[in-house]
């Protein structure tokens, strides 16, 4: 049976880990006709299930999702008896998947893997086992799981407790009688508030020492979900791909009720709802805004908080496990049954290790900085190196000698987390970067493994025999990890998830956000685009396709699927007065900018009549003057107004303590070019000969646009600085237009499907200016003379097609002395930077052109001076 391997073993691959993953995938490698070899250091099957046997060990996930669907055999072979599964009956299930299929013939248990390492010359793995056991294979695959490597318990005296000391992770498999015995239990996270009940009704006493209180709705376990089961009943392959294509491995519709704006009455039922549904999928899913937005967020939490209370007769209990110190779903929610019931009991007590915190683990129990607790047990429910630990213990090195520790000591570094530049042929199953604990495991086990096997197939296919991710492609997919972590409340939160509970472990968020459906399009993309971002080689053939996957900002591709699926229709077929209300309709809809001191409207002498205008004061000190800046809305020329960029002229004001007139100015076709430029220089005119009375410090005045509105901001400029005046301190220029030449690379990659395309820029065009006027510096200003123009910060946007014309600016006005910062949006389209509240990406942008705009003000000077000055 477990025929130990001798040294002279060659395999195809090596799968380490007999759990979920390790099972489904020697299963999928021998369908293939490889020859595997498994190991794992328990002595049977099951992974987590099979070391974490403590009373009330459960799966949190309901159990008709819970379950392997690779195959409708054993789906009908198997009935899960309850909603949420015991641990026995989940390693049960394994043990049945491990015999139907006849995988046990394959793996080697008790044997721990100790090294791996990596032949450039053979192309192979060499394994070493902890029996002195070495193999050869060609695939190296590690199934070790996501929390599977206890965390040591980093208490002081932790070795000196003279009674009993039992690890949730690691339960002694004859059980524990706690009947009669003085129990302490350490650590509030799920499987502390999944063993404390049932400790407590054997226990004499229970002493709970809590660090964190967590989150936690009642499982209301019974019977396998009626409506769930319904479904598969009738649409068992309709209901998995469901699951595979959904946000978190669970088919749920995902709502887009936000928080903030919601009824009381609406949050109040969808909170209840959820609390009585007692699914993580539900939970999560109140609000559409509640990972994203604090003020959301915070509603949601309180209505836990309120459970909490109506539960918990002690007050002061109550109180000590409402969780304050995070926002929900920052750290993983749990699922209970009767946990905070617990606490009424009067045999338990709670100590909260905030206020008490532990001095040291004694012969006899524990003393805190306040008292000192006897006890005969003491049960750690501590966690574990999530994610990482596993991997890196396992001693696993790759070319030239690195090892994966070496690697990932700054933080782990993967492709789509499923395999990491340096170690050829070495897969990880549920890796850090892909969704794995932020999902139902089933599934995105599943979604790993098959991934895994097509690849091997296609490599085989091809006569090739080595894969690896390339430098590029992985720091792309990194990058893409955090980008998708830093919209959400995440990183704030001292979570497993960001490796803070480990001490000395780097902070990086883990797991990916993005989603289990936009996970799978990734992987299917990268597939799709000939293993986009992956070199692989064989006998005489080296083949790689370097790229980024993703590298637009997650909420900006939202964005864009939102819109796409509205159907509008594309402005450029539309008139003006209609684009125009266009515009309006959906930018009512939007969020409304932060709120600032003060809003007055007004307007000033244009050299063809008023042009109105909205000036934003800060909020809060100081109460006198402040700089002035100009602001022209974007909208080519043809559409905007003073509401259009509101919210962002609010968020400018806010980040830069300025002073912002947001001007409007005359628009084409009724008024064509140069009437809008000229409006922008009578306008930046009068905001400089009345600064005083706009609240401004004279002579600090600077100008700022977008699109349309920075082309005009920039003419201004330069009709100033041919006029001797008035002074313009800086120029900030968000995705200017600044010439009319459409064949830069940009409009190629660009001019179509980011909103601004190429047809609505010649639409722009057209209304704006004749074609013989387009070459003209009051049009394309990139034709201008550049010297002697203020400091200017250029923002240019990755997916704009005006882009590179903004790049061309930068460089131009350099080469003309002028001192210039070129702002990067990463990610961003030409719109995406501007849409405060709405493309929470865009906010390190904007916060880098408020310091720019911060930065072209003397800092402090005291008004007499710059009445002098000016
Ligand atoms: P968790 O969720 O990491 O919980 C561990 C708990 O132990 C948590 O409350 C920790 O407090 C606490 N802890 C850890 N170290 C200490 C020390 N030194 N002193 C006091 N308290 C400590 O692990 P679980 O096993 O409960 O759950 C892991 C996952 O398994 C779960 O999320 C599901 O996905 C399944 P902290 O919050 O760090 O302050």
């Amino acid at each position: 049976m477990n025929k130990p391997a001798s040294v002279s073993d060659q395999f195809d691959a090596v799968v380490v880990g007999a759990g979920f993953s390790g099972l489904y995938m020697l299963y999928r490698l021998r369908q293939l006709g490889l020859s595997v070899k498994g190991f794992d250091s328990a002595g049977d099957v099951g992974g987590t299930w099979y070391w974490n046997r403590y009373p009330g060990a459960r799966c949190d996930i309901a159990t008709p999702d819970y379950t392997f669907s690779f195959d409708p055999e054993l789906e009908n072979e198997w009935t899960w008896s309850e909603k949420y599964a015991t641990q026995p009956e989940i390693l049960d299930y394994l043990r049945f998947v491990a015999d139907r299929y006849g995988l046990r013939s394959d793996i080697q248990f008790s044997t721990t893997v100790t090294s791996a390492r990596w032949d450039e010359q053979e192309k192979r793995w060499t394994i070493t086992t902890g029996h002195g056991q070495e193999i050869r294979c060609r695939y190296y695959i590690m199934a070790t799981g996501c929390l599977s490597m206890p965390k040591s318990p980093d208490i002081e005296g932790a070795g000196r407790f003279a009674g009993q000391v039992y690890f949730t992770s690691r339960w002694p498999h004859e059980g524990v009688d706690f009947t009669g015995q003085r129990v302490a239990v350490i650590g509030t996270g799920s499987s502390g508030i999944q063993v404390i009940p049932l400790i407590a009704r054997q226990a004499s006493q229970l002493t709970v020492f809590q660090r964190t209180p967590n989150f936690s709705i009642p499982a209301h376990n019974g019977p396998a979900p009626a409506d769930r089961l319904r479904q598969l009943d009738e649409d068992r392959d309709g209901y998995r791909h469901d699951a595979r294509w959904s946000r978190i491995g669970v088919p749920n519709e995902p709502t887009d009720v936000l928080g903030v704006t919601a009824s009381e009455a609406v949050r109040r039922e969808r909170f209840e709802a959820a609390w009585e549904q007692g699914e993580l999928a539900g939970i999560v899913n109140v609000f559409a805004d509640q990972l994203f937005n604090p003020a959301s967020n915070d509603i949601l939490a309180e209505m836990i908080r309120e459970k909490i209370r109506s539960i918990v007769t002690d007050p002061e209990t109550a109180e000590t496990l409402c969780p304050k110190d995070h926002y929900f779903g920052t750290k993983r929610p749990c699922l209970d049954t009767g946990y905070f019931d617990t606490y009424n009991l009067p045999h338990v007590r709670l100590v909260d290790l905030r206020k008490q915190p532990i001095v040291s683990i004694t012969e006899d129990g524990i003393e805190t900085a306040d008292e000192s607790f006897g006890f005969d047990a003491i049960v750690y429910a501590t966690g574990f190196d999530a994610m990482t630990g596993a991997l890196v213990a396992a001693d696993v090195t790759g070319r030239d000698g690195l090892s994966l520790k070496e690697k990932w000591a700054a933080g782990p570094s993967t492709y789509l987390g499923l395999m990491t530049a340096g170690f050829p042929n070495f897969f990880m199953l549920t890796g850090p970067g892909s969704p794995s604990v932020l999902s139902n495991m089933a599934v995105s086990i599943e979604q790993h493994v098959d991934w895994v096997a097509g690849c091997l197939k296609d490599m085989r296919e091809e006569g090739l025999d080595t894969i690896e991710p390339t430098e590029l492609a992985e720091s792309g997919w990194n990058q893409h990890v955090q980008d998708c972590g830093a919209i959400t409340l995440m990183p704030t939160a001292n979570s497993w998830y960001m490796g803070a509970n480990v001490p000395g472990k780097p902070r990086v968020f883990l797991p990916y956000i993005g989603g289990v459906d936009a996970y799978r399009q990734a992987c299917d993309d990268v597939v799709g685009q000939g293993y986009l971002g992956f070199r692989m080689t064989g006998p005489g053939a080296d083949r790689c396709r370097d790229g980024v996957i993703r590298s637009m900002q997650p909420d900006v591709a939202m964005v864009l699927e939102f819109l796409a699926a509205m159907g509008l229709p594309p402005m450029d077929t539309l008139p003006a007065d209609d684009a125009r209300a266009l515009m309006a309709a959906t930018a009512a809809a939007r969020p409304p900018g932060p709120e600032v001191g003060e809003v007055t409207d007004g307007v000033i002498p244009g050299p063809a009549g008023d042009l109105p205008y909205r000036l934003y004061r800060p909020a809060g000190p100081p109460e006198g003057p402040r700089p002035l800046v100009v602001y022209f809305h974007g909208g080519g020329w043809v559409l905007g107004n003073l509401d259009s960029d509101d919210p962002l002229c609010r968020d400018l004001c806010e980040r830069s303590g300025a002073v912002v007139v947001s001007v409007n100015y005359r628009h084409a076709p009724e008024a064509r070019f140069p009437a809008a430029a000229l409006d922008a220089f009578a306008a930046v005119q009068w905001a400089a000969a009345n600064a005083l009375e706009l609240g401004g410090i004279p002579g600090q005045l600077a100008v700022a646009g977008w699109s349309a509105g920075a082309n005009i901001a920039t003419v201004a400029c330069q009709l100033a600085r041919d006029a001797e005046g008035p002074h313009i301190s800086g120029q900030v220029l968000i995705c200017p237009v600044v010439d009319s030449d459409m064949t830069r690379l940009s409009y190629q990659e660009n001019g179509d499907g980011y909103i601004l395309t190429t047809a609505l820029m010649r639409w722009f065009w057209d209304h704006y200016t004749d074609p013989a006027d387009r070459g003209e510096p009051r049009a394309a200003p990139l034709r201008g003379d550049l010297h002697g123009l203020p400091s200017t910060c250029i923002v240019a946007a990755d997916f704009d097609p005006l882009r590179d014309e903004g790049v061309a600016y930068a460089h131009a006005l350099e080469a003309a002395g002028v001192p210039v910062r070129l702002a990067r949006a990463r990610g961003h389209t030409h719109t995406s930077v501007t849409m405060v509240g709405t493309v929470i990406s865009g906010a390190p942008v904007r916060a880098e052109i408020a310091e720019a705009l911060r930065n072209f003000f003397p800092s402090a000077e005291p008004l007499e001076h710059a009445l002098q000055r000016s």
